[in-house]
């Protein structure tokens, strides 16, 4: 027996997540170049050096779009804001983009949808990527500027709004692995954007609590790191990739400290005087966005620079992505958050999902794995919040296949199929099954 919205609480939330970058279409409405044309105009960055320039174009198809999630029974939506359209050269504004956003929030509010916004999901406008974007504390003033921007339009009317998606990948996967814009490959660079971009989301909750805007939280994202056997230097790189992943980001906000493991990569690069900003950075939150989609297996590689691991191929089930597919992590973050950081303080799933290699045949896509991987996370969802965790949503990712960085338009994680030559919608079984679960 499949899980229905019965299954939850009342008052529990579905919804389902985008991000504006990877479906809007940049090449529209002002909105100035950014960081990730650059890096995908590089060859070999991206999957035939694909960009967002049209992407889904819900700039222009957003009603339908919208309406999708209204006929799928969903009560909210999860969509960001771009900075590179709301201001092209990040200071300074661009009407035509606040109006995009202004229509785009009256049609979820029309449509019954609940606006959960996301301020920064990786547009980084390039005037200020060439100022060392996240390596520069100024980036961090300039954010606080745009929350304010931003929010003085459509905070009357969002439900929630979130800083930063995925502080993980902006820091860590973008300047130490260089896989995301800007690409680098630098542990200076590191340090700095692990901590800037944590003093961002604080410098933007102070400024929009300043004006009363309610409901503010951070969307942080989480890989299960397990040691690849039991000898203690393999338990101990699963620690450190721990650490890295899963501890810096809720550790800074919510202990005002740093994990040591990580410490002992990046104390030497670290900015001057960083722990002055500590308090800045350990802004009460509203709530916490919980990111899963699956586990790592971490084996020790002495040897090697720190921090001195490697991956090791899991032997589970795999989706598109390559990655395992481990429902019990979600379980396990959840139960973990509540358990040694956020007490009672309302959580959301603000991401699930899976990519695979989704085809139309005879008008319609059948993605039986889709709707096993979702409702075996909607369970672990279900028994966290019988375990004691305060989950009060969850959002699948994504609404539509859409731009998935790195890889293009490779890799589909959509309930809704998106024919890139046409831009064609197409409903996948998975979408279907899911209004079927909501149904009132
Ligand atoms: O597409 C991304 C999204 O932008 C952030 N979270 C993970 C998704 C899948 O990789």
């Amino acid at each position: 027996m499949k899980l229905t919205r019965n299954d939850f609480p009342d008052d529990f939330l579905f919804g389902a997540a985008t991000a504006a970058y990877q479906i809007e279409g940049h090449g529209f409405g002002g909105a100035g170049p950014t960081h990730w044309d650059t890096f995908a105009a590089t060859p070999g960055n991206v999957m035939r050096a694909e960009d967002g320039r049209l992407a889904c174009d819900h700039y222009h198809r957003w009603p339908a779009d919208l309406d999708l999630l209204k006929a799928g029974n969903f009560d909210a939506y999860r969509f960001s804001t771009s900075w590179a359209r709301v201001m092209p050269d990040g200071r300074t504004v661009n009407p035509e983009g606040i109006d995009f956003y202004d229509k785009l929030v009256d049609g979820m509010l029309e449509r019954g949808l609940k606006p959960f916004q996301t301020l920064y999901h990786w547009e980084m406008p390039s005037a200020l990527a060439d100022l060392g974007g996240w390596t520069n504390r100024d980036t961090c003033h300039h954010f606080a500027d745009f929350a304010e921007v931003i929010s003085r339009k459509i905070g009357d009317r969002v439900a929630t709004t979130a800083t930063i998606n995925e502080p993980w990948c902006v820091a860590w996967l973008s300047h130490f692995i260089g896989a995301h814009a800007p690409g680098q490959r630098d542990i200076r660079a590191t340090a700095r954007a692990m901590h800037h971009i944590l003093l961002a989301h604080g410098a933007a909750v102070d400024r929009m609590r300043s004006f009363g805007q309610p409901n503010l939280g951070i969307v942080l994202n989480f890989d299960h790191a397990a040691p690849a056997t039991d000898t203690p230097a393999d338990i101990r790189a699963a620690a450190t990739w721990d650490g890295i992943f899963n501890r810096w980001f809720i550790e800074g906000i919510t202990k005002g400290s740093y994990p040591v493991e990580v410490m002992e990569g990046l104390a030497p690069h670290m900015p001057a005087n960083w722990q002055a900003d500590m308090p800045m950075i350990g802004q009460r939150l509203d709530w916490l966005g919980v990111n899963y989609y699956t586990r790592h297996l971490l084996a020790d590689a002495s040897g090697t620079p720190w921090p001195s691991l490697r991956d090791v191929p899991g032997p589970l089930p795999k989706t598109q992505m390559d990655w395992e597919i481990y429902p019990e992590g979600l379980h396990g973050f959840l139960t973990r958050m509540a358990r040694d950081y956020v007490g009672d303080m309302p959580m959301y799933v603000t991401e699930n999902g899976m990519a695979n290699a989704d085809e139309i045949l005879n008008g319609s896509v059948i993605d039986v794995m889709r709707e096993d991987y979702l409702f075996a996370h909607l369970d672990a969802t279900k028994r966290a919040i019988a375990d004691g965790a305060n989950v009060k949503g969850f959002f699948y990712w994504s609404l539509l296949d859409n731009y998935e960085w790195a890889e293009g338009y490779e890799k589909r994680f959509g309930l809704v199929h998106v024919d890139f030559q046409t831009l064609k919608r197409t409903p996948k079984a998975s979408y279907h099954a899911l209004t079927r679960a909501l149904a009132r």
